[in-house]
């Protein structure tokens, strides 16, 4: 296992640091567009790459569905399909097959489902997934696991927890090393300190890449998530790095990355955008608002993307209205674009050491509202 990471510079808890892939490096922290079905909606890969992003994420449970992993191996792999040259991160697909198909069985082995897309009978296993991953030809491989759901006795998150780290020494065993590619292990154990603290020594003693908060962001709200980082990140590996899975809204990256995250993955600017839901230097906006009919203004006066620098939002208005394709694609596009440019605030205040500064000046901004 052989992805690289390069601690830059540090301002409290939070880290600015470079990953080294066999498809390219990712300044972190980072924040990864969503390619569930090898495309971001909406978007053309040279697009998603103007916008600033440096890495995509994937999934394991979409595509071995459709198109199937041999498929995709068989014509390249998942970045000459989809045509995106950068890295690429793969989820394991246990989280998907728990929120996704009807009909799931979890057992010590692995997960037995039924195809969200035929109703066909499929099983992932820690091998599976590795085996899958490795034919997607992602960069950076995710652990076989099981996302505690949330609230959840303490009981059964241990128990939860105990079958995930089972299955991360399944998934580092069958994960096969090769230079420029990765395995992540995840820490899961809910919000209960002592269960986290056991993941992280179980997982440590495997010994992987990098290291995924998982089972957060699953309905406990912002202040138990990070209250959860506050006890969790202290205990992680300092020299790896730290992947907040399925995070988040804008204030939640900045709080996590104040909390010691480097990596994020969440589907709200591309899903967001395409319901007419923009995120702003002042906060959320619906553009499919009757206040925006006749508005001249960009979306976004502060933001350089061509949707608010060619566009008004009298236009944006009309496009959703009528249901224009275009719509989406522009704020699909503002939206990655927004969150690529708190990353780059973020990276650029840790390196100057203004980091609780810049925070504050964030969150007066977004609390203004819309212009
Ligand atoms: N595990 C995996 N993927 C995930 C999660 C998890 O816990 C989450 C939790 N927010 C999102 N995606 N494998
Ligand atoms: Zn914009």
């Amino acid at each position: 296992m052989t992805v690289g990471y390069e601690l830059i510079s540090k301002d409290g808890a939070a880290r600015r640091g470079r990953l080294t892939t066999a498809h390219g490096t990712i300044e972190t922290p980072a924040f990864m567009p969503v390619g569930t079905a090898a495309t971001v909606k909406c978007m053309l890969p040279d697009s998603v790459k103007a916008t600033g992003a440096e890495i995509l994420l994937g999934n394991t449970y979409h595509l071995m569905l459709r198109p199937g992993a041999e498929r995709v191996e068989k014509l390249g792999g998942l970045h000459r399909f989809m045509n995106w040259s950068g890295p690429i991160l793969t989820d394991s697909g246990g989280f998907q097959v728990m929120s996704l198909s009807k009909l799931r069985k979890i057992s010590e082995q692995g997960v037995t489902f039924q195809s969200h897309v035929d109703g066909k009978s499929h099983e992932l296993t820690p091998e599976s997934s590795m085996k899958i991953q490795h034919q997607l030809d992602s960069n950076i491989t995710m652990c076989f696991d099981e996302c505690t759901p949330f609230p959840v006795e303490k009981k059964d998150a241990a128990e939860s927890m105990r079958l995930s780290m089972r299955w991360a020494q399944r998934s580092r065993d069958a994960f096969v090393d090769r230079d420029g590619y990765g395995l992540f292990g995840i820490v899961q154990g809910s919000v209960f300190e002592d269960l986290r603290h056991e993941s992280i020594e179980a997982l440590t003693k495997i010994g992987f890449d990098g290291y995924a908060v998982g089972g957060l962001a699953v309905g406990e709200g912002q202040e138990a998530m990070f209250s959860t980082l506050d006890f969790t990140t202290p205990s992680m590996p300092e020299d790896k790095p730290r992947y907040l899975m399925g995070v988040g809204k804008p204030d939640d990256l900045v709080g996590a990355v104040e909390r010691g995250i480097d990596m994020f993955d969440c589907v709200l600017p591309t899903r967001c955008g395409r319901t007419g839901q923009a995120f702003t230097r002042r906060g959320t906006v619906n553009i499919r608002n009757a206040r925006h009919a006749e508005d001249p203004r960009p979306l976004d006066p502060g933001c350089a993307c061509p949707c608010c620098r060619d566009y008004s939002r009298a236009y944006l208005h009309h496009l959703f209205k009528t249901g224009e394709v275009l719509g989406l694609m522009l704020l699909t596009w503002h939206n990655l674009a927004y969150f690529q440019e708190v990353m780059a605030g973020l990276r650029s205040a840790i390196e100057g050491g203004r980091l609780k500064e810049h925070a504050a000046a964030f969150r007066t901004e977004q609390a203004l509202g819309d212009i």
